[in-house]
């Protein structure tokens, strides 16, 4: 084997230390880590210290890959998507590069050979929680995808030093604790501390005309901090592509105001690294709510400056000084409004620092951006105060002014008088107190706008953007969302993968739409008992879990029922909190009932300042108290509430579900990614015609999915003719029982005001339609149960569930965004004889 190691350099290293991948060289170079980079010999060395040994020998395999992906990529000035995402929930790192690096079972040996356990070690990662849920999920899969295909990809978003809160749960009450994920250390990231770029902040602008009569703007701002680049490679699934996560950290431009420290103010110079750094912090905690602070506006700016500087860079790197061409090196698709000041960003860097004139870098700007929008809920639609906007990035409103007259300029061309139509499209909200729409921004600079299912693509040429569609039909689209199959099947779900595969191959992990070879195999009497044994292998570890984190015991023979995901009004986890007490009722009622063992778990953190959520948590855990006391139920209903629902624990969770519960008020969800990676895992599903599920639907067949509730028109007709949640109450009886048993203080220790906002609203309110989809839910509910009890027949629903979730990978949603938006072609990345690349 010819030497590797480069002329001088003093290590006793070979190639198959740092890149081999049998398992004796696994094993030494994981003893290797221990020694060199932990300090550690095994008496001594803890569970992180190995965890970090295997992470640090999984790198270098990573590593291998991922330089010789950026060096294709710079020599062939491949056409890159970037995108932009203030969240990236990706969930921990090594179980999943195993899995794409192919070297799950080697590694899993070498462990057992040095006397360790591959899964204890697994967990020890604190996983990066950089995300509220499903928008910054879908970027993570989006990684996982675009790498898979082999398409250059750089993701580019926050390092947050504090990602999601942790969860845990006092007195039923959730309780927030900062999650310090970085307090061990990051071994998947490469800290590039030269790789700083300035951001600059508030004070004002003036203008003159320079020597070549061109109108100029320089903006002198009041603050600057510097971004600081944090490298991750993310490598996709038996490739030898591994594209790079950029996420910027912000630090003082400066440790020390010198100045301020010379004359004695000390705090003061002290003061300024801490503001500073605070932008890149934490995470805001809210999903679907804005809130409207300062400090999140400039934390979107921060990292889209630090991002489009980073590609002008990249560019440049090509010996390209001309930034005419900007557009055809990059495609950036902005992962909802967070990112939209881009827009202007990027026409401030092109008009100002780089001298453009306006109408080219217009040009250039809606080339490059796409934007997806993730919501309709109007709480979530982002706009900022214009006193705030001006003052923090003065600059920025000056552009977004301009943009806007010349944009208003051609609607009145094309819709001459209509003033109503420009007060509407108008980039800025002049009703009331005066704000930039974010939204509009977007859709303004942006040459494609899409949705994430198909029914929120139309609601959203409806409503939300309907005087954006009316006008450029064109630039719109849907691009219905996925997820991965490596690790929301593979991964989590080793039993049905490797039953799957023994049966028809392992294509489909990379070719989803394979699984319809199970088709014929749902009619399997052997086949169905040995997926049935996986499930029930599954929810045994679930239980054992349940049992471990939170006491409580629960059969794995009962129906695992679960709703996992944020806690929102409009995913009405409360009305699967009135299905249970429906249920409790009837077991009160008749204490001999036989009816189907039933465990539901519920999981999700709520907003910190989301009061009804918080109290819907509450809520769950009063009524589990209560229930699981209860002996009257003996074992036939359980209730378990899951602190901490994380991506760690998604793993667990989705694999062990025989129900997954999807029952948002139909028009509210944009899509879910949780409902796919249920019935992706063989859980039948409950849910309304809303987002995705109407494509589940479709998908599986209606005959194999459990629907209920007000569909988007029946809702409307309700609302139009005046919806009085109240005549639902009083006309059905166990509803009402129900609302009063909570009333009365049952599941509150006699306390009649606890629950008295929920109970309230619903009454009187019901904002989300509760009540008027009550009864719909119930007698589904009943369907659910007669099938289940049937369990040849369950069985062969989930087989044909599972067969026809296909379209739900996240690679079918990456190659459409590939064909239709991006344009861009996968580049292939073969690895060179030798590791080190010298040419
Ligand atoms: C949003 C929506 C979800 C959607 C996700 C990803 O609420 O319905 O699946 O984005 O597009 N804030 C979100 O999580």
């Amino acid at each position: 084997m010819t030497s590797l190691i480069p002329p001088g350099c003093p290590t006793v290293l070979t190639e198959d230390d740092r890149t081999g991948t049998s398992i004796e060289t696994l094993r030494r170079a994981f003893m290797d880590n221990l020694f060199f980079i932990q300090g550690r010999f095994p008496e001594v060395a803890t569970k992180n210290d190995y965890y970090l040994a295997l992470a640090y020998t999984v790198r270098d395999r990573l590593l291998l890959r991922w330089l010789n992906s950026a060096k294709t990529y710079r020599d062939q000035e491949s056409r890159t998507v970037c995108y932009l995402s203030a969240e990236f929930l990706l969930g921990p790192h090594l179980g999943n590069n195993l899995i794409n690096l192919g070297l799950y079972e080697a590694v899993e040996e070498a462990m057992r050979q040095t006397g360790l356990n591959l899964k204890e070690l697994l967990d020890q990662e604190e996983e990066p929680g950089l995300g509220n849920g499903g928008l910054g999920r879908l970027a993570a899969c989006y990684m996982d995808s675009l790498a898979t295909l082999e398409i250059p990809a750089i993701g580019y978003g926050i390092r947050y030093e504090y990602g999601i809160f942790d969860q845990e749960i006092r007195d039923g009450w959730q309780v927030e604790i900062t999650d310090k994920w970085l307090r061990y250390g990051n071994p998947w990231e490469i800290p590039r501390p030269e790789l700083i770029l300035p951001v600059k902040f508030g004070g004002h602008t003036y203008s003159y005309t320079d020597d070549q009569g061109r109108y100029r703007v320089i903006w002198e701002p009041h603050q600057v901090v510097q971004g600081v680049a944090y490298d991750t490679p993310i490598l996709g699934y038996k490739v030898n592509t591994a594209n790079l996560l950029r996420l910027w950290r912000a630090e003082a431009v400066e440790s020390f105001d010198f100045q301020a420290f010379n004359t004695g103010d000390y705090y003061g110079a002290v003061n300024q690294k801490i503001a500073s750094e605070n932008i890149t912090k934490v995470l805001y905690p809210n999903d679907e709510q804005l809130q409207g602070k300062e400090l999140r506006l400039m934390q979107e700016y921060f990292f889209c400056s630090c991002a489009l500087q980073d590609m002008i860079r990249l560019y440049k790197q090509s010996g390209k000084q001309d930034l005419s061409r900007f557009h055809e090196k990059f495609t950036v698709q902005l992962n909802d409004t967070h990112p939209a000041i881009s827009v202007a960003e990027l026409m401030r860097l092109l008009v100002d620092e780089h001298l453009m004139p306006w109408e080219q870098a217009w040009d250039i700007t809606r080339q490059t951006f796409a934007y997806t929008n993730h919501t309709l809920l109007p709480e979530a639609l982002e706009k900022w105060p214009l006193d705030l906007f001006g003052s923090l990035l003065p600059r920025h409103l000056q552009i977004i002014y301009e943009i806007n007259r010349r944009f208003l300029d051609e609607v009145r061309l094309q819709y001459p008088g209509d003033n109503d139509r420009l007060r509407r499209l108008s980039i800025i909200d002049e009703s009331g107190c005066r704000y930039v729409r974010m939204a509009h921004l977007a859709a303004v600079g942006s040459h494609a706008i899409n949705g994430v299912a198909v029914l929120h693509s139309e609601l959203l040429k409806q409503t939300v953007l309907r005087d954006f569609y009316e006008l450029t039909p064109e630039k719109f689209s849907n691009k219905t969302n996925g997820v991965t199959p490596r690790r929301w099947m593979v991964l989590s779900n080793p039993g049905l993968t490797r039953l799957i595969t023994e049966r028809i191959g392992e294509d489909w992990v990379k070719h989803l739409d394979q699984l319809r070879q199970l088709e014929p195999l749902a009619a399997d009497a052997e086949f169905a008992a040995q997926w049935r044994s996986v499930k029930h292998g599954n929810k045994e570890r679930l239980a054992q879990y349940i049992r471990d984190r939170i006491g409580v015991t629960v059969d794995p023979h009962s129906l695992f029922s679960i709703l996992v995901k944020r806690i929102h009004e409009y995913k009405r986890q409360h009305l699967c909190v009135l299905k249970v007490i429906t249920l409790y009722q009837m077991l009160r009622d008749q204490p001999h009932l036989e009816m189907v063992p039933q465990t539901f778990i519920f999981g999700g953190k709520a907003a910190p300042g989301y009061y009804m959520a918080k109290l819907i948590i509450k809520f769950i855990n009063s009524v589990a108290d209560v229930i699981n006391r209860d002996p009257v139920v003996r074992d036939r209903l359980r209730v378990v509430f899951l602190p901490n629902y994380n991506v760690t624990l998604g793993q667990r969770v989705y694999p062990a579900a025989d129900l997954s519960q999807q029952i948002s008020t139909a028009g509210y969800e944009a899509s879910g990614t949780g409902n796919m990676k249920f019935a992706l895992n063989g859980a039948l599903t409950i849910g309304t015609l809303d987002g995705a599920n109407v494509e589940i639907r479709e998908a599986v067949g209606a005959e194999n999915f459990f629907l209920f509730g007000h569909t988007v028109e029946q809702l409307q007709e309700l609302r139009c003719n005046g919806y009085r949640p109240w005549e639902f109450a009083n006309g059905h009886p166990m509803l009402k029982r129900v609302l009063d048993l909570i009333s009365s203080g049952y599941f509150s220790h006699g306390d009649t005001e606890l629950f008295r906002p929920l109970v309230e609203h619903l009454w009187q309110d019901d904002r989300y339609c509760l009540l008027a989809d009550y009864q719909s839910y119930v007698d589904c509910y009943q369907r659910v149960l007669q099938v289940y009890q049937d369990q040849a027949q369950w069985a062969k629903m989930s087989i044909l569930n599972v067969a026809r979730m296909g379209k739900f990978s996240s690679d079918r949603a990456i190659r459409e965004y590939c064909q239709d938006i991006w344009h861009v072609q996968p580049v292939k990345i073969v690895l060179p004889a030798t590791a080190y690349m010298t040419s």
